[in-house]
């Protein structure tokens, strides 16, 4: 069970470089700001585990909280400044050591590094000499606050984050290193729920034992809530109580991937309790399966994600209507809507540094982004049909099925990073 394979990781001279391609887009005279994220608290004197704000951790890969990245930007060259937490013996006692400015000076590529206090009166001064001030506009932090009342009337604003976002699109080659790592720590997980599902009593027992997967391979222990929808909970689209029993018959659609070193995985595998599926599950399955196939192999440069939309309703529709679930001219079913009932979600979405990667969909004109070279998407048709939907033949009641894979675009095609994680009847009942 040992892992054994190299552990990635991203190198400061990337962070420098994308610092440095940041810069570039930045108008001459600005000053831009980013902030660590802000703790969140749980219940009273307990916090959430701290988890670094994407974009700041995109542009330094420091993980501390109270700490803030500065770029300012002249004519043409720019400098970088980091400020970070003082170290304080008896504050490092409670909450872990801090690696204080000393520290942070050697091993991250700034110009300066300087204590969080010094941030207000530093960017304060800097804001003096800019004429254009970037921030992210989301943010509501009473440090950004102090300096946007003060920057006001001085200067032209610009959405921080927007920029960082567009950067965030395609991936580096670390980038996808560390997101194949996660994935293979999510396939272990997802074996091992196909291994153990039969012998298992309760959707919370298969989720701990798919976390324990995560936690064990030193992910953090989820990139998102993981579902375990077994029966008619699947048709639940955010299920996450994850407490029902287990039955025989019934199916069960583990949507769980674990985040590596920041990174996500998206995955979603839909197994029979039992270890082998029904008929009518079998059918449904393989439906969805050989859409989901179809639908992987459109992915290449200069598609758009809507036409795989629009393909993958297209198919599901023509599926539903051949297994009689729907009946009529898969044209004229489409447009009168009659497939959201069972299909209502979008086919996929980016995935990197947020499971969900906050990256833009359309560019600045609103016209639809096509696949480049090096994105990263999920691709995950799915149908659910009700227990007590009496439109549909008796035997397809209470089924949720999905099927969900990570793709990475690549010049001839595509990669499936998540190829090796069980999806065949054959394999998963083999399991
Ligand atoms: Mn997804």
């Amino acid at each position: 069970m040992a892992r054994t394979a190299a552990v990635p990781v991203i190198l400061e001279e990337e962070y420098e470089s994308r610092r440095a391609d940041l810069a570039k887009e930045l108008k001459p005279n600005s000053l831009f700001l980013l902030l660590s994220a802000k703790p969140q608290q749980r219940s009273h004197d307990t916090e959430f585990p701290y988890r670094q704000n994407s974009n700041f951790y995109y542009l330094t890969g420091f993980k501390e909280e109270n700490a803030a990245l500065v770029i300012v930007r002249g004519k043409k060259a720019f400098n970088t400044y980091l400020f970070v937490q003082k170290k304080e013996k008896q504050l490092e006692l409670w909450t872990g050591k801090r690696l204080g400015e000393k520290r942070a000076k050697k091993l991250f590529h700034v110009d300066n590094v300087f204590t969080s206090e010094l941030l207000h009166e530093k960017v304060l001064g800097l804001l003096s000499k800019s004429k254009n001030f970037y921030y992210d506009f989301n943010v509501t932090d009473t440090r950004l606050d102090a300096l946007r009342e003060k920057a006001k009337s001085l200067l032209a604003h610009y959405n921080a984050a927007t920029l960082v976002e567009r950067a965030r699109l395609v991936k580096s080659p670390a980038e996808i290193r560390l997101i194949k790592h996660a994935i293979s720590i999510t396939k272990e997980a997802h074996h091992r729920a196909m291994k153990l599902s039969k012998q298992l009593t309760t959707e919370k027992e298969l989720q701990a034992e798919i976390e324990y997967v995560f936690t064990k391979n030193g992910a953090y222990s989820d990139a998102y809530t993981s579902i375990v929808a077994s029966g008619n909970a699947a048709n639940t689209l955010h299920y996450i109580e994850n407490n029902k029993a287990l039955k025989d018959g019934e199916l069960i659609l583990i949507d769980a991937g674990c985040e590596y070193e920041y990174y996500a995985s998206d995955i979603t595998r839909t197994i029979p309790a039992n270890g082998k599926f029904s008929k009518a599950q079998k059918e449904l399955y393989e439906m969805i399966l050989n859409v989901e196939k179809e639908i992987i192999s459109m992915v290449r440069v200069g598609v758009l994600r809507s036409h795989l939309q629009k393909r993958a309703q297209e198919l599901l529709c023509r599926g539903l209507v051949s297994l009689g679930i729907l009946e009529g001219e898969c044209k004229k079913l489409l447009k009168k809507g009659k497939l959201n009932k069972y299909y209502p979600h979008g086919i996929g979405h980016w995935m990197g540094l947020d499971v969900h990667d906050q990256a833009p969909y359309k560019d600045a004109k609103g016209k639809e982004i096509p696949l480049c070279e090096g994105m990263v998407l999920t691709i995950e048709p799915g149908i659910y049909i009700d227990k007590d939907d009496k439109s549909v033949p008796k035997k397809y009641r209470g089924i949720g099925i999905r099927i969900e894979d990570d793709i990475l675009v690549r010049g001839s095609g595509y990669e499936n990073l998540s190829a090796a994680i069980a999806k065949e009847v054959q394999e998963i009942e083999s399991m």
